[in-house]
């Protein structure tokens, strides 16, 4: 039945949905058979839910549980003995008079008590992200803070989580508060002399005071966005490819790191053609590892498409995880990658690239134990056996260590921006403040001012347009 009810949300037009006034509510905590379930209201008649349902008992004290025993107003046939909390607005998630019943996780205790509240006057399922939404239009939550809750509950890895957490803190909404007030007084300035430039009582030096104010917020911005968009890449995944010659072992490799067979090993060359990609946790980092066709030239049609689609996901490629046969190093197919493909790779400016490359010599487990170890490149290079797991500890350390620089620390330095909406706005802002440098009167200085701080409250929910804010609640579920 509560899917039934939400069904019944999703189908509501906007106007009645989002029409304040109204009281939601929904199972906030995940679908399924659990130990608790938390179903919640928030709107005015949440003390008339609270009441109808714990009829004849008096509202419990705000903001602590009480153990009451939940009946249907109508029948009045007992649902479950449950936890009930009352938030009497503003203190409350969303800022108006919330309720929670923490009740039994079987899924007929939850349908009974949701269509308990559904016969409620005044009350109605919520939309997705409505909850949010609704703390969001209240003042409770900036949009940043909105978006950080999002990934927080999409966080799959533990870097995810540290930079969710830290969105939702509400450092970036900070920063970028400061920053337009820091606009704020540079337009004063510029307005009053305007205004006052004539008057002998302006204090002297007012202009170049806003000209310093502007340089300085040029540099921090522009700092802010060469961050080789860590932030971004923690969010969504960093895209590592495998890399390398026919019969190196990449495929082995993919399937020893996500720890499940994705990819058909076999000694037969030319095996892997379709991009294989999964996602992997590797020390906390959100991985998407993509397992590619060996490069070689020279083959057949199916072969040769599964080449090009290899080569076109290498530019694509974060990290390049480059794997050769280390008995095998003098195979013409060996050189052959280590000039086509290595060489261009290593060559590339390493601030003009933000690709990061792991060099790979497989198979170990076949060199003898004696002797000399290969040195293909004069890139430094890792020993492994995808067979008995030796050097799998180094490589694995390697790989947290490429991932921190391709991620950044999510825990310390200054809060990375993880939308490309933030780097928009910023970008917005930076070009708005070259406008004020370049402009020729002091009011068209003036109103590049008041564009570039538009676009930082943009940034922080002020005057964003409904579509936006359509699309961030877009990500929230039922009961967010
Ligand atoms: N001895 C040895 N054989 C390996 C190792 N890794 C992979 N192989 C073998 O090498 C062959 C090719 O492996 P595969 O992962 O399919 O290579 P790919 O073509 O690069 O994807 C298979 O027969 C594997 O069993 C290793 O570390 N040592
Ligand atoms: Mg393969």
């Amino acid at each position: 039945m509560w899917r039934k009810l939400q069904i019944l949300a999703a189908c509501r037009p906007r106007s009645l949905c989002t029409a304040p006034g109204a009281t939601i509510f929904a199972l906030s905590s995940g679908r399924g058979r659990c130990g608790v379930a938390v179903i919640r209201t928030s709107g005015p008649a949440s003390h008339q839910a609270l009441r109808s349902l714990t009829a004849p008992r008096a509202l419990p004290r705000a903001r602590r549980a009480s153990l009451r025993l939940l009946c249907d107003p109508r029948s009045g046939a007992p649902l479950d003995r449950a936890l009930v909390l009352w938030f009497p607005g503003p203190q409350s998630f969303t800022g108006e008079d919330c309720a929670e019943f923490h009740v039994h996780g079987g899924p007929a205790v939850v349908s009974g008590v949701l269509q308990a509240l559904s016969s409620v006057p005044g009350l109605r399922p919520a939309q997705a992200g409505e909850f949010t939404r609704r703390a969001f239009a209240h003042g409770k939550l900036s949009l940043p803070e909105v978006e950080g809750l999002a990934d927080l509950i999409h966080a799959e890895t533990e870097a995810q989580r540290r930079q969710a957490l830290r969105q939702l803190e509400g450092e970036l909404g900070q920063l970028s508060h400061s920053w337009a007030e820091t606009l704020t007084k540079a337009l004063a300035h510029v307005e009053a002399y305007i205004d006052f430039a004539e008057d002998d009582n302006l204090e002297e030096g007012v202009l170049e005071q806003a000209d310093q104010e502007v340089q300085a917020l040029e540099v921090a911005l522009g700092a802010h966005l060469q961050d080789a968009r860590r932030g971004q890449r923690l969010r969504s995944g960093v895209h590592v490819v495998v890399t390398g010659p026919p019969n190196a072992g990449k495929s082995s490799l993919v399937n020893l790191l996500s720890q499940k067979p994705v990819s058909i090993v076999s000694s037969e060359p030319g095996t892997t053609r379709d991009v294989l990609e999964t996602p992997v946790d590797l020390a906390g980092f959100p991985v998407l590892l993509s397992d590619t066709a060996g490069l070689r030239e020279g083959v057949g049609a199916v072969e040769q498409e599964g080449v090009r689609r290899a080569r076109e996901r290498l530019e694509q490629a974060d990290l390049v995880l480059a794997v050769l046969d280390a008995s095998d190093l003098a195979a013409p197919t060996s050189r052959e990658f280590l000039d086509t493909v290595m060489a261009p790779l290593v060559s590339q400016d390493p601030r003009g690239s933000s690709q990061r490359l792991l060099l790979v010599l497989n198979k170990c487990d076949l060199l003898p134990a004696e002797g000399p170890h290969p040195q293909p490149w004069s890139h430094p290079h890792l020993l492994l056996s995808c067979l008995t797991r030796e050097g799998l500890d180094g490589l694995l350390g390697a790989l947290r260590k490429e991932l921190a620089v391709v991620c950044g620390d999510p825990s310390t330095g200054p809060p990375l921006l993880t939308r490309a909406r933030h780097r928009h706005h910023l970008q917005c802002c930076l070009d708005a403040l070259g406008h004020y440098k370049q402009a020729g009167d002091l009011a068209l200085a003036a109103e590049a001012l008041r564009i570039a701080r538009r676009h930082l409250t943009q940034l922080t929910g002020g005057g964003g347009s409904e579509e936006i804010l359509d699309v961030i609640f877009r990500d929230f579920c039922v009961g967010k």
